[in-house]
C-alpha cells in the first residue's frame, strides 16, 4: 500500500478525490468573504460599514443599524461559516435597535435590513429575527401614508414623520417581497396590502405605451421626470413585478409584469453594432433619449431568465460581459454606441455576476462560469485591500475609494459563491431572492 502511495505521489495521481475547478473557486470566494468580514470585524465592529482604506468605519445615520452584519448574515449561513454567523447573530441581538429619532431611506432599509432579518428568520429559525423585522416593518409603515398609497422616500423611525414626496419607481415598487413576507410570518395583512397598493399605484400611472418614468410625486401622482429606462431609480420595480408573482402567486403582479415586458422590449431594448443593450426613452412617446447603460442595468438578464426569455437574456449578458471587459472592471455608466465611459465609478456591484449565475442555472453553459471567474479575479486584482475590499472611484485608472458597501457581502460574493458552488448548496426553484440577494422561501 505504502509503495502504491509513493508511486501515486511520484506520478501525480491523486488518491483523495480532486476538487473540481468550480469547487476550488467556491472555496476561494468563501476565503475572500472571510477577508472582507474580518476587515469589518477588526475596524468597524458594531458600525454600519467598513472604510477599507482608512481602516475605520462609518454609519449611515446618527446611530448604527448594523447594515453589514444583517446584510451579510445569510451569506454566512449559505457558505457554512457557522462561527462567523454566531458572532454576527449575537451582535444583532445585543445591539440592534430601531428606536431612533432620525429619517431613513424606506427603500434601502427595507431591502437590506428588513430583507436580511426575514431571510435570517427563515434560515435560522430564531424568533428574535422576526420580532426585529416586525418592529422595523411597523416603524416604516407611515411611509405608505400618501394620497396615492405610493411611498415617501424617507421616514423617521421614531416619530413616523415622512419626507421626500417626490420619489421614484424603484423605491416605491421594491417593497413587496419584504412586506409580503412579513405578512406571511406575522399574519398581519397590513404589510402585504400597503406594499401592493404602492406598487399598483405606480402601475396605474404607467404611460399608454406601458413605461414608467424616473420620478413621481406621491401625493399628486404626477410624473416629474418622464425618462424611462431600466437603470437605478426604476430597475427593481420591474424585478419585483415578476418576482412578487413567483413568490406569492398573486395574478395582479403577473399582470404588472406582462404589461411592461413588451414595452421594455419594444422601446428600450436596443440592438446596435456593439451588442444588445437597454437604452433610455421618453415614457410617453418611446423616443430614444440616451444610449447609456451601466452596472445597475446588468440585473436584467437574471430577470429575463426567470421570465423564460433565455434568448434575450443571453444576448444582453454578452453585452454585460463586454462592459466588464472594456476596462477590466465595469463602470457605472457607458454610452453603448461609442463605448465611452460616462460614469467611471464601481462600487462593488453584484448585478453582472448575478445575471451570470441565473444564466448558468438555466443553461448549464460553462461560458457563464468563465465569465464569473474573470469577474471574480478582477475583483481580487483591483478591489482587494489589506483589510477588506474597496470600491473604485475610476475603473479606467483603478483608483480606489474608501467604501465597502454591505451589498458586497450580501450580494456580490453570494452570487459568485452560488455560481461556482455545487447546486445542492441552494435550491433556486424554492426561493426568490429579494433585490439585495436575501432568499425568501416559496411556500
Ligand atoms: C443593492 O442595494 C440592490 O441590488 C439594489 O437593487 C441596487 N443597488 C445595490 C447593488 O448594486
Amino acid at each position: 500500500m505504502k509503495r502504491f502511495l509513493l508511486l501515486a505521489l511520484a506520478l501525480g495521481i491523486a488518491c483523495a478525490p480532486q476538487k473540481s475547478e468550480k469547487e476550488q473557486l467556491a472555496e476561494q470566494v468563501k476565503q475572500e468573504f472571510l477577508h472582507a468580514w474580518n476587515g469589518y470585524k477588526q475596524h468597524a465592529w458594531g458600525d454600519d460599514a467598513l472604510k477599507p482604506l482608512s481602516k475605520s468605519s462609518k454609519n449611515w445615520y446618527d446611530a448604527s443599524l448594523l447594515m453589514t452584519p444583517v446584510d451579510a448574515f445569510d451569506t454566512m449561513l449559505l457558505m457554512g461559516l457557522d462561527e462567523e454567523a454566531a458572532e454576527a447573530k449575537e451582535l444583532i441581538f445585543s445591539e440592534l435597535s430601531f428606536d431612533h429619532d432620525f429619517f431613513v431611506s424606506n427603500f434601502e432599509i427595507t431591502i437590506r435590513l428588513l430583507g436580511g432579518l426575514l431571510s435570517a428568520y427563515e434560515m435560522d429559525g430564531d424568533e428574535r429575527f422576526l420580532e426585529l423585522a416586525e418592529d422595523l416593518g411597523r416603524r416604516l409603515l407611515p411611509a405608505f401614508d400618501s394620497a396615492t398609497g405610493m411611498t415617501y422616500g424617507r421616514v423617521n423611525l421614531k416619530t413616523g414623520e415622512t419626507e421626500w414626496q417626490v420619489n421614484n419607481p424603484a423605491e416605491i415598487g421594491t417593497l413587496m417581497i419584504e412586506f409580503g413576507t412579513l405578512t406571511k410570518h406575522t399574519k398581519d395583512s397590513v404589510f402585504y396590502n400597503s406594499a401592493k397598493k404602492a406598487m399598483m399605484g405606480l402601475y396605474e400611472r404607467r404611460s399608454e405605451i406601458g413605461l414608467v418614468g424616473t420620478t413621481i410625486d406621491v401625493e399628486t401622482g404626477e410624473w416629474q421626470n418622464k425618462e424611462a429606462h431600466i437603470s437605478g431609480m426604476i430597475d427593481s420595480y420591474y424585478e419585483y413585478a415578476l418576482k412578487s408573482w413567483l413568490l406569492f402567486g398573486d395574478e395582479d403582479f403577473r399582470k404588472i409584469w406582462k404589461a411592461h415586458e413588451p414595452a421594455l422590449e419594444k422601446y428600450l431594448l436596443d440592438e446596435v453594432a456593439s451588442g444588445t443593450w437597454y437604452g433610455r426613452a421618453n415614457m410617453d412617446t418611446g423616443e430614444r433619449t440616451a444610449t447609456t447603460y451601466g452596472a445597475l442595468d446588468a440585473f436584467m438578464p437574471g430577470v429575463l431568465v426567470l421570465a423564460g426569455d433565455i434568448e434575450t437574456a443571453e444576448k444582453v449578458q454578452e453585452s454585460n460581459f463586454k462592459m466588464w471587459q472594456l476596462h477590466g472592471i465595469e463602470p457605472e455608466g457607458l454610452n453603448y454606441v461609442d463605448m465611452e465611459v460616462t460614469w467611471a465609478g464601481y462600487p462593488l456591484r453584484p448585478e453582472n455576476i448575478e445575471s451570470a449565475y441565473y444564466l448558468y442555472q438555466a443553461t448549464g453553459d460553462e461560458k457563464y462560469i468563465e465569465m464569473g471567474k474573470v469577474m471574480f479575479q478582477s475583483l481580487i486584482e483591483y478591489c482587494k485591500t489589506e483589510h477588506g475590499y474597496a470600491a473604485l472611484s475610476d475603473v479606467t485608472t483603478k483608483e480606489k475609494s474608501d467604501d465597502m458597501e454591505s451589498f458586497f457581502l450580501a450580494e456580490t460574493l453570494k452570487y459568485a459563491y452560488l455560481l461556482f458552488a455545487d447546486d445542492k448548496v441552494f435550491d433556486l426553484d424554492k426561493h426568490v431572492f429579494n433585490t439585495e440577494a436575501h432568499p425568501m422561501r416559496i411556500d
